[in-house]
């Protein structure tokens, strides 16, 4: 079969009108910005790119290098195009807005330019994760507030995965496509269209180190999965963590598996641990897109109204039937609390 390059797919969405001319651009602009922070993180200590930034982002974490490196080439390479209002990123407080003498387009970007940046400096998989929401007609400087639109809303997602290939997943709400990176002649090439995870699966990911503090029904759901065959399950679940979200849903959209980053007593103040504008979000499309589930364990992530650009909630995501359980048990449980 003759190579598909992403720029053709684009333009067959195009032609069978899921995408307008703008937002294509914008995708191929993100892409393009995705392969030079593909080159940044592969120098590694080569490049003097690993280590801490000396700086601190509005989450209050340390920033690595290139989490300001990557932030620095997605904000640089989407000012002129003309195809976006402002952009927001999990390495900024408030968002950035169009560099006056640029026109402005009708799309919201939003980003983390490098996920799973802890696990920089020991060279396991990082990547990069976007949601694109349209611009509310009339307003020409966006502020957070127009940003705060539910999942439902997003026009596409996507994220690109820095591992021993370079990886970029998209959907437009038709379908989720995969396309990896021919570093010969620097394009990404479609590998997969229309990527189904299966329903069913034996594979769980979660950082077991919480454990002690998660919340009852969490407690009993993973408690079933460990107790394997012998238990309520009647079989065995196997268990991987990497840290990097874009990694473990990657592994997920893949081969199928469940991930979760529930709520706990150390993180109930902050509402959970993953962003929901530009981690939580973006994956939940993905995932449904691919018929996998996308929920908090009590509402569907992309019915949640956010109230916050840096808002965090719990995650459940990947293959249908394991989510819908660890779900209902959450659901149970708040039932009876009632
Ligand atoms: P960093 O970007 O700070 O490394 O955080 C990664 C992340 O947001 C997400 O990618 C992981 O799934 C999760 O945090 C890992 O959390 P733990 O460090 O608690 O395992």
């Amino acid at each position: 079969m003759k190579p598909v390059s992403l720029i053709q797919f684009l333009i067959e969405e195009r032609r069978a009108g899921h995408i307008n001319a703008e937002l294509s651009l914008l995708i191929e602009v993100v892409a393009r910005a995705c392969k030079r922070i593909g080159v940044a993180t592969g120098k590694g200590a080569l490049g003097g790119v690993l280590g801490e930034a000396g700086t601190g982002n509005i989450q209050g974490e340390a920033q690595k290098k290139l989490d300001v490196i990557s932030n620095e080439i997605l904000l640089e390479a989407n000012a002129w195009g003309g195809h976006l209002a402002a952009c927001a990123s999990e390495e900024m407080e408030d968002p950035q807005q169009i560099p006056d003498g640029y026109p402005k387009g009708q799309h919201l970007l939003l980003f983390d330019p490098l996920d799973g940046s802890s696990n920089i400096d020991v060279n396991i998989s990082v990547g990069t994760i976007f949601s694109v929401l349209r611009c509310p007609d009339g307003v020409t400087e966006p502020k957070a507030e127009h940003f705060l639109q539910p999942g439902t809303t997003q026009l596409a997602a996507g994220y690109v995965v820095y591992g021993p290939a370079t990886v970029l997943v998209l959907t437009f709400g038709h379908g989720t496509h995969e396309f990896t990176l021919d570093r010969e002649i620097g394009s990404f090439i479609l590998s997969r269209r229309g990527i189904r995870i299966p329903e069913s699966t034996g594979e769980f990911a979660i950082n077991m180190s919480n454990q002690r503090h998660w919340e009852a029904p969490m407690q009993r759901y993973i408690g079933e999965l460990l107790a394997g065959k012998e238990g309520p399950r009647g079989r065995d679940f196997n268990m991987r963590w990497v840290a990097s979200m874009v990694a473990d849903v990657h592994r997920i959209v893949t081969r199928g598996g469940v991930f979760y980053y529930p709520l706990d007593a150390k993180i109930a103040k902050q509402g959970g641990k993953l962003r929901i504008m530009y981690e939580a979000n973006p994956m939940a499309f993905i995932v449904e897109q691919a018929g996998g589930a996308a929920t908090t364990g009590r509402q569907r992530i992309m019915e949640v109204q956010p109230s916050g650009l840096h808002q965090r909630v719990p995650v459940f995501l990947g293959s249908k039937t394991e989510v819908e359980v660890a779900t209902r048990y959450h659901l149970e449980a708040d039932g009876a609390q009632g």
